[in-house]
């Protein structure tokens, strides 16, 4: 009988205290999953399940009548405190209005609905991107530091023209902005 058995062999006390803790961070990991999956869905259920928070809702079959998407009221106003509104409303298959103008240097709050289907809000080149649900209120909140134009396409298919759908933003100067709001109460940019 010789020694010790060879380094490899399955009763080497060295390779088996290697499996050992390979085994052990092993099941670290396999927990650290089972966590995180356990956590997305109970995220998930409960955000399915609860009110969202600021839940605003409209009536899409009397936008065009009365509140606050009557048309005279669509466009960008400027508010007491200083910051912009920003009123839309998607539909088959434009937005109204068609362009929007907002200054730079300045908080603007998005205020869009839909008067039909499920349209999408977005503004190429910034993070703003929101669904326009019917019978839904969606807001966002930006701030734009330089002058641009974007286009805003509708993101969600919404029927056979949903391709030709899509409007304009114009980030404009702060000062040019507000001589142009001076003597009115909505403001865009459509021609
Ligand atoms: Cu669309």
């Amino acid at each position: 009988m010789t020694g010790d058995p060879p380094p490899s062999s399955p009763h080497d006390p060295g390779a088996e205290h290697a499996l050992r803790i390979e085994r052990r961070w092993a099941s670290v990991a396999v927990l650290i999953v089972i966590f995180l999956i356990v956590m997305a869905a109970v995220a998930g259920v409960h955000q399915a399940t609860m009110p969202q928070l600021k839940l605003e809702l409209v009536d899409p079959r009397t936008l065009h009548v009365s509140g606050e998407f009557i048309e005279s009221n669509l466009g960008t106003a400027v508010e007491p405190d200083g910051s912009v509104t920003v009123r839309a409303i998607g539909q088959q298959y434009s937005f109204v209005p068609q362009c929007i103008v907002v200054p730079t240097d300045t908080v603007v709050h998005f205020r869009a609905t839909s008067g039909d289907v499920v349209h999408g809000f977005l503004i190429d080149g910034t993070n703003l991107n929101t669904m326009l649900i019917p019978g839904f209120i969606s807001t966002a909140t930006a701030r734009f530091s330089t002058p641009i134009e974007s286009h805003m396409p509708c993101h969600e298919y919404c029927g056979v023209g949903h391709e030709g759908m899509w409007g304009k933003v114009k980030v404009i100067d702060k000062a040019a902005f507000e001589k142009l709001a001076a003597d009115r109460r909505r403001l865009t940019c459509v021609d």
